[in-house]
């Protein structure tokens, strides 16, 4: 088989530390399952993501890619030094070159609908890997001071330019559901960023401000329901040669009817 465009586009999300975010990425590559999403989830992943989560995230058919820390500027970001490490080292990603595209999504983020449109946008609204951009954003990085947030302050001055910027429906930050009601249909959304604090599903207590809301606990039902939904468990694909194994075995089996005549054996159409 030649390339296709399965191979050369994918989603991206990252990954670091021990912590509990790990359930952020299964919810993630189910959900994106559940919308019958034609490319992979790529996570990358700092060199402390564990053995066990990085199999975790194998078995749910996750490509699981390591990454080197990306190291802000100044030496002023020592108190919030992991901060810091964690967010710019995502830059990392331009620097997966066999992909043309990739939609890079936060771990806290659910798809409730199929986005793989968005990689037919024109440029300008994602950015592909490269690795002159990867090198002169690490470049530029070095004599940015760090601001508040990192990497998203950074790649929107970075690409202040160029950059589009898409509906919310594919994205619904979930204050917007306090602050700026006017402007959401939740029947329509897509994609929920589950960033306000106590948002978070796998955290989720009720007890943080706006998280009683009756839309919060709905959408937080709605990851939970993905998230423990067996059905969308990765199954691997049965290879074709172990099938007709399997049939030749069973064939063996009953040679012995079928030569006593009690068994007619036709045979079956093939690539069923
Ligand atoms: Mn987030």
């Amino acid at each position: 088989m030649g390339p296709s465009p399965v191979t050369n586009r994918a989603y991206v999300t990252f990954l670091a530390g021990n912590g509990d975010y790990v359930k952020g990425v299964v919810g993630l590559a189910k959900g994106l399952r559940k919308v019958k999403s034609a490319y992979p989830l790529v996570v990358a992943v700092l060199p402390d993501v564990p053995a066990e989560h990085r199999r975790i995230m194998e078995s749910q058919d996750c490509i699981v890619r390591e990454i080197e820390p990306v190291y802000p500027p100044d030496n002023q970001t020592q108190f919030a030094m992991a901060y810091y490490v964690i967010n710019y080292s995502k830059l990392r990603i331009w620097e997966f070159v066999e992909y043309k595209k990739m939609i890079y999504l936060d771990s806290d983020i659910q798809v409730y609908d199929n986005i793989d449109h968005l990689f037919d946008l024109p440029d300008g609204y994602f950015y592909a890997p490269s690795l002159h951009i990867y090198e002169d954003l690490l470049k530029t990085l070095q004599i940015t001071p760090s601001t508040p947030f990192a990497e998203q302050d950074f790649l929107n001055m970075y690409f202040k330019n160029i950059y589009r910027p898409i509906p919310l429906v594919y994205n619904l930050v979930l204050a917007m559901l306090w602050r700026h009601p006017e402007n959401v249909e939740l029947d329509k959304v897509k994609v929920v960023h589950y960033g306000a604090a106590g948002s978070k599903p796998w955290r989720y207590t009720g007890k943080e401000e706006n998280m009683q809301r009756e839309d919060i606990k709905l959408l937080v039902k709605k990851w939970w329901d993905i998230y423990n939904d067996e059905s969308l468990d990765y199954k691997k694909p049965v290879a074709v040669n172990q099938v007709i194994a399997a049939n030749a075995g069973a064939v063996n089996q009953l040679q012995p009817l079928i030569a006593a005549g009690a068994v007619k054996y036709v045979t079956a159409p093939s690539a069923a």
